[in-house]
């Protein structure tokens, strides 16, 4: 009991270690629509995501935090562009939050985005998938060790 609570722990602690890993995540900017895609992007603490303007369009984008230009915090965040054709910038995100953010140019056309930044370990998470896997691993141990203390007489 007392090792499988040991390895529990060990699968926990692993679990969060994995999911602290920053991933690069990708937003493209489409320029049939004037659009980013996909407009919101749910990603966790740590993750960079990368805007790319693909080779092929003709125009230059921004990614700038905020509502739009009358948000008195726009670029407070980040500020990242002009980026032209075949070019892209990044943004680390350290903090939990929903950040909207838009393409300066582009901002009457509608051009905008959103990425839900949410804490590393939470209900959505690999590392709260593994940490209830573990658990469900402590209460099969249990369960196993309860069942062989009944003693064979009582079975019918
Ligand atoms: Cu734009």
């Amino acid at each position: 009991m007392r090792s499988a609570r040991i390895a529990c722990a060990t699968l926990i602690v692993l679990a969060i270690g994995a999911n602290a890993q920053a991933t690069l995540r990708t937003v493209t900017v489409d320029e049939t629509t004037l659009r980013f895609k996909p407009d919101t992007l749910v990603i966790h603490v740590g993750d960079i995501v990368q805007w790319v303007n693909p080779a092929g369009n003709v125009m230059g984008h921004t990614s700038t935090s905020g509502t739009g230009s009358a948000d008195p915090n726009t670029g407070k965040h980040w500020d990242l562009g002009p980026f032209g054709p075949g070019t892209s910038v990044q943004h680390r995100f350290t903090g939990p939050g929903t950040y909207p953010y838009y393409c300066i140019p582009h901002e009457l056309s509608g051009m905008k985005g959103k990425i839900v930044v949410l804490n590393a370990v939470d209900a959505t998470g690999t590392g709260a998938k593994a940490a209830l896997v573990a658990l469900l691993l402590l209460v099969g141990g249990y369960a196993i060790w309860k069942r062989r203390s009944v003693p064979a007489t009582s079975r019918s």
